[in-house]
């Protein structure tokens, strides 16, 4: 049997994950949150998690360099998800992804109207496929962070990013117009290592699935 690394990001998606890991008997062997290592031992003989930019996790698990992932659904949306089976919503790090902008700014006459709109953000493959979708022409705009400020500085008409609590917004007086899609953070995996090493993964996946179904009785193992 050899190591199964589990790649995931720092920030909310390693805080809200803790729990689940020490359900799965997998804790970090040292405070995951302060240390700077990137490649971290857990308690769990053979399983190790591996700290990388939240957007690179469906890269590092597609392409095998770890099995296991641990990603938003807005990051796996954007990737497209392709040589990844996504067996377990975790029910974690929810958010909404919306469309915001200035208080003020008409959007709802400004798509009637068929105008042309200026869009920022960093998910551009999301974005594209949502305003398409609707008929609305766009000019996306990509950003990679503080998405709030472009309509502020006059950059874009409206943003498409996450909102949880609405107090980044509400700060930068922006308001969300148009709901896109709930966004929890699922447990992804290498569809080749599920097939060439199902006898180390299935239980894990299954560990997962329990952890989670424990959390809040609200997430659903699927595959
Ligand atoms: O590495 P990078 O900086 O790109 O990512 P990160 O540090 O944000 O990664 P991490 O590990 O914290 O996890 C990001 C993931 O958390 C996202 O992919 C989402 O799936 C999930 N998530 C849940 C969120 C939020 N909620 C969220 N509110 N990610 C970001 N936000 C941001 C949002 O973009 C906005 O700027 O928080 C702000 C809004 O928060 P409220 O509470 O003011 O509404
Ligand atoms: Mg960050």
């Amino acid at each position: 049997m050899g190591t199964i690394s589990i790649a995931l990001s720092k920030g909310r998606i390693l805080g809200e994950t803790l729990p689940l890991l020490a359900r799965v008997g997998a804790s970090p062997m040292q405070d995951a949150e302060g240390s700077r290592k990137l490649i971290l031992a857990t308690a769990r003989r053979g399983l190790r998690l591996i700290v990388v930019r939240a957007s690179d996790v469906p890269t590092y698990v597609a392409n095998g360099a770890a099995e296991l992932g641990i990603a938003g659904g807005d990051v796996l949306a954007e990737h497209g998800g392709a040589g990844l089976y996504q067996p377990v919503d975790l029910g974690i790090a929810r958010c909404r992804m919306v469309v915001a902008a200035r208080r003020g700014f008409d959007y709802a006459s400004a798509v009637r109207q068929g105008a042309r709109l200026r869009i920022a953000t960093k998910y551009l493959n999301l974005a594209r496929e949502h305003f398409a979708a609707k008929g609305v022409h766009v000019d996306l705009i990509k950003l990679y962070g503080s998405m709030e400020l472009a309509p502020l500085l006059g950059l874009a008409d409206a943003i498409v990013d996450l909102v949880s609590s609405g107090k980044t917004l509400r700060a930068n007086k922006l308001a969300a117009v148009e709901e896109i899609r709930p966004v929890s953070a699922r447990l992804i995996v290498n569809q080749a290592a599920l097939k060439t090493r199902r006898a180390e993964l299935q239980p894990l996946i299954e560990a997962f699935a329990r952890a989670a179904q424990g959390r809040a009785g609200n997430s659903t193992a699927r595959k």
